[in-house]
């Protein structure tokens, strides 16, 4: 658990030339043989020794250049090996040989077995625990690996690169080899064996080039991976036509199994998934799973050049890999689906995961400086945060000079290990822009607060808007330099058309840009001939907190006239907030809620404009969450009180609008056979939105009831459940739909992670018993991370009032629950254990349970650096 700095970054002292690792599976006992080629680096002290890293490994052969190395000539721990007296120049071969046993290994980081099969899992620090290796980013190698093993049990046996060949070779034996001729850091390492069947397709390159496509699944499962075989075909085309990337090797590979710790590797070549991102058929996948297949299949994809050829240099560029990534994947699912109703959706994502770490104890900038634990970076502000601040450049610049500062970078960088500033110097060079103040953005942590006011003045045509930045203080940073915030905006005139100012004075503005670069700046534009209204960071250009004290009518016109669809929602959402808080406010203090009718009018507006996509109305009618709402309130947060100030905001929208919405419901159904395309998945979304209110306005269940019975496919059958649970939970329908759908999918894992999911979020302090009655259910497995994920990790993410109990059971449960896991998989105990992340505005009976229970865990025996590492900045 020592801390890393950035600032130590030297390179090694040994360039490492080739690698061959030969592994003989065995269930408890594997033998893993790596020889390795070094050579010692250029400059480098001639008596500097060999240093590899280890994690519980155990040393049981070690030769150089073939002969047994004295035990005088190395040092070795579980953690490390030293070996001394090392060729001055010439390159050497060293032989390393080491026993692993992969059943034991609840971590799943290294080599491990889930259900049968072998399966790796190496990002960030899981070689070493296979063998001793410099296992950093910026050490790449070509790799042969050999596999032998049992026949019978493993008659897939793959690895990344080319097949180079395999035979049973002897009794019951079986080998395989493969070569990875691009040189690659050892996180993306791959090894799977097993008894798996196979879809297969091809593609063909934009030079012609036609790779072999496989998706591995567990026997029976295969007709449930052709949505993400269409997926990966898309994506590869897509990466072609977009960023002019061809696929390198003549195969692409992805094995989907079902104890995974993320979401998805992209291992050189030969993809790992959770099969959560992997299978989907219409009975058991809903319109969300088959959006995240696609968006994750893509992502892996679009790792193979940002992340694999052009890797991270240390685990500090993080973001150089992710944050580009998800940039990719979001523009990806904007070609394929609705660019603003996918805007709206990252947007919702990153306000409501992003923007509560930002603002918290684990806030931290998106090129971090130090860690403790690499695994506890893979943050949403490293993804989500890092993706807006690539989608900023692309804004700065403008799509063509992002486009050349994109191929700039692939050219100049491909087979390197790069940093942050590789990557900014490109769209520099490119555009010939200075970045240096906007690169500030992957330095300072914290949401940008822009507080902004406006005039008008009608004699003299001018519109003044003054715009002041503030980024709040965070761990480690309590003063912030300001930063390059580039804002979309439009004049809206009285008849909803644009204005275009004749002049503009105070700052840069690049076509619909406005470049905010002091802390405080006025702009005034001239010609306006009448009073427009502002729309301002449309798109959500820039990620930002922005306070602009807009009138209802204001919001209401943007709502209805502004070109960016994005913006239109923004609008309802701004105006429905200030509107939900009072309803928190008032429900606490005891007082009747009220909902403005303006804001009544503008969402059944918005639900009934048919010239709007579904999916966009769908988006308009869905409130702002609770944990949103908790989040603006900022501090002193009764959960239970915002949760009833919601209900009974929705509620009042549900009784004025329980016309429209019964319209919606019976008209909102596509026609056909399910199809997961986006338009008929906007269709869903607005009928089951529909469904929803009409759940508050008419008052029971039957409705609800009825749709769960005549569902023909998961989305609607979930939604269906969810109400009945949710909305009536003591009813004999919700307890029937609840038996009759565990009846149905019985020994469907990720079919009934859904079923715990939804329990586990049912409102209110009985929330807990549920979940601790589910958890001695025999279909949860406490060492299957989806079925943790979904069970507790539902409740504590996303349960407000059943997880903030104000006698602050909750958290004690949690405290409990995050010891257990630990002592398996500190990993997944670490990333649930976030989920307390704003404790602190929390009022303060439930921050004190809260802070008692992080204590708990503080002070607990053997705990891992994981935890360690969160619960200790969570209580700083
Ligand atoms: N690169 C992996 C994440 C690895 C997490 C290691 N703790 C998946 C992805 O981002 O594509
Ligand atoms: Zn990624």
């Amino acid at each position: 658990g020592q801390i890393v700095h950035l600032a130590d970054y030297r390179p090694t002292d040994f360039v490492l030339e080739r690698v061959d690792l030969t592994f003989e599976l065995d269930p408890t006992n594997t033998k893993v043989e790596a020889r390795l080629i070094f050579h010692r680096r250029e400059g480098v002290d001639p008596t500097a020794p060999l240093v590899l890293d280890g994690d519980e490994l155990t040393l049981s052969g070690l030769l150089l250049d073939q002969n047994e190395v004295p035990t005088s000539q190395y040092d070795v721990t579980p953690e490390q090996l030293t070996v001394r007296d090392l060729p001055a120049e010439s390159p050497f071969e060293i032989t390393i040989t080491t026993y692993i046993n992969p059943e034991a290994n609840t971590q799943l980081m290294g080599l491990y077995r889930t259900n049968g099969i072998y399966c790796t899992q190496c990002e960030a620090e899981g070689f070493r625990r296979i063998t001793y290796f410099p296992d950093r980013p910026d050490v790449l190698a070509p790799y042969t690996v050999t596999i032998i093993g049992d026949k019978a049990a493993n008659p897939v046996m793959l690895s990344n690169g080319n097949f180079l060949g395999g035979a049973g070779y002897d009794e019951g034996r079986a080998f395989a080899a493969w070569f990875d001729p691009h040189p690659k850091p050892s996180y993306l390492f791959a090894l799977v064996t097993g008894d798996l069947g196979v879809v297969e397709d091809t593609f063909t390159t934009m030079s012609g080039n036609e790779v072999a496509l496989k998706i591995y699944v567990e026997h029976g499962k295969e007709p449930r991976a052709a949505y993400a075989m269409d997926a990966l075909k898309r994506s590869m085309k897509w990466d072609e036509e977009r960023f002019g990337r061809e696929y390198d090797l003549n195969i692409f590979q992805i094995v989907a199994v079902s104890d995974f710790n993320m979401g998805a590797m992209e291992n050189k070549g030969l993809n790992v998934f959770n099969d959560k991102y992997v299978l989907a058929d219409p009975e058991t996948a809903t319109d969300q799973d088959y959006a995240n297949i696609e968006a994750i299949i893509a992502h892996e994809y679009f790792h193979n050049w940002t992340g694999n050829r052009i890797t991270c240099r240390d685990w500090f560029q993080l973001c150089l890999k992710e944050g580009l990534t998800v940039y990719r994947d979001h523009e990806f699912s904007a070609d394929m689906r609705s660019r603003p109703v996918k805007r709206i959706a990252e947007v919702r994502h990153l306000k409501s995961e992003q923007f509560p770490e930002d603002a918290g104890p684990l806030a931290h900038p998106v090129r971090p400086t130090k860690y403790r634990e690499i695994n506890n970076f893979y943050t949403t502000t490293v993804y989500e945060k890092g993706s807006e601040v690539t989608r900023m450049i692309a804004t700065l610049l403008g799509r063509d000079m992002f486009k050349k500062g994109m191929d700039l970078y692939f050219e100049r960088h491909d087979g390197d290990a790069a940093t942050v500033e590789d990557f900014v110097k490109c769209f520099e060079d490119a555009s010939g822009r200075d970045l240096t103040q906007f690169s500030l953005w992957y330095h300072q942590a914290g949401t940008p607060l822009v507080t902004a006011s406006s005039s008008y003045d009608q004699s003299s045509g001018t519109f003044t808007l003054s715009l002041e930045q503030m980024v709040p203080a965070t761990p480690g940073q309590s003063t912030k330099d300001p930063m390059h915030i580039p804002l979309s905006f439009a004049l809206i005139l009285d008849n909803g058309s644009l204005a275009t100012p004749e002049g503009v004075t105070g700052g840069e503005v690049t076509e619909d840009v406005l470049h905010l670069t002091e802390r405080r700046q006025t702009f005034t534009f001239s010609g306006i001939s009448s009073r427009p209204v502002l729309s301002l960071n449309r798109s959500f250009s820039a990620p930002i907190n922005l306070h602009f004290d807009q009138t209802p009518a204001d919001l209401a016109h943007i709502a209805r006239h502004d070109t960016d669809l994005f913006a239109r929602w923004q609008a309802l959402t701004d105006l429905a907030m200030p509107n939900l808080m009072q309803a928190a406010r008032d429900a606490r203090d005891g007082k009747d809620v009220t909902c403005d009718p303006a804001l009544i009018a503008a969402l059944l507006e918005a639900a009934a404009d048919e010239t709007l996509e579904p999916a966009f109305r769908a988006q308009a009618l869905t409130l702002p969450s609770e944990a949103d709402i908790a989040r603006e309130l900022g501090s002193n947060n009764d959960p239970d009180a915002i949760h009833a100030g919601r209900t009974a905001v929705i509620s009042a929208i549900a009784e004025a609008g329980e016309k429209s919405f019964v319209h919606l419901f019976e008209t909102m159904k596509p026609e056909g056979a399910y199809a997961p395309d986006a338009e008929s998945a906007g269709k869903r979304a607005l009928r089951n939105i529909a469904l929803s209110y009409l759940t508050y306005s008419e008052g029971s269940p039957a409705r609800a009831a009825e749709a769960f019975a005549s569902s023909d496919n998961m989305t609607d059958l979930a939604q269906a459940l969810t109400l009945l649970a949710h909305r009536f939970p003591s009813s004999s329908e919700a307890t029937s739909a609840l038996a009759s759908f565990l009846t149905r999918f019985d020994g469907n894992p990720l079919v009934i992670d859904k079923w715990f999911s939804i329990q586990a979020t049912i409102p209110g302090a009985d929330a807990l018993s549920r979940v601790k009655s589910l958890m001695e259910n025999p279909r949860f497995i406490s060492t299957n991370p989806n079925r943790v994920r979904s069970l507790i990790g539902t409740y504590a993410f996303s349960n407000p009032t059943g997880f903030n109990r104000a006698d602050g059971e909750g958290y004690r449960f949690l405290a409990e629950q995050i010891l257990a896991i630990d002592a398996k998989n500190p990993q997944l105990a670490a990333r649930i254990l976030t989920s307390m992340r704003s404790w602190r505005s929390l009022e303060p009976q439930r921050a004190d349970h809260a802070r008692a229970a992080l204590t708990t865990i503080e002070r607990a025996a053997n705990l891992s650096t994981d935890v360690r590492d969160i619960v200790e900045r969570m209580l700083k």
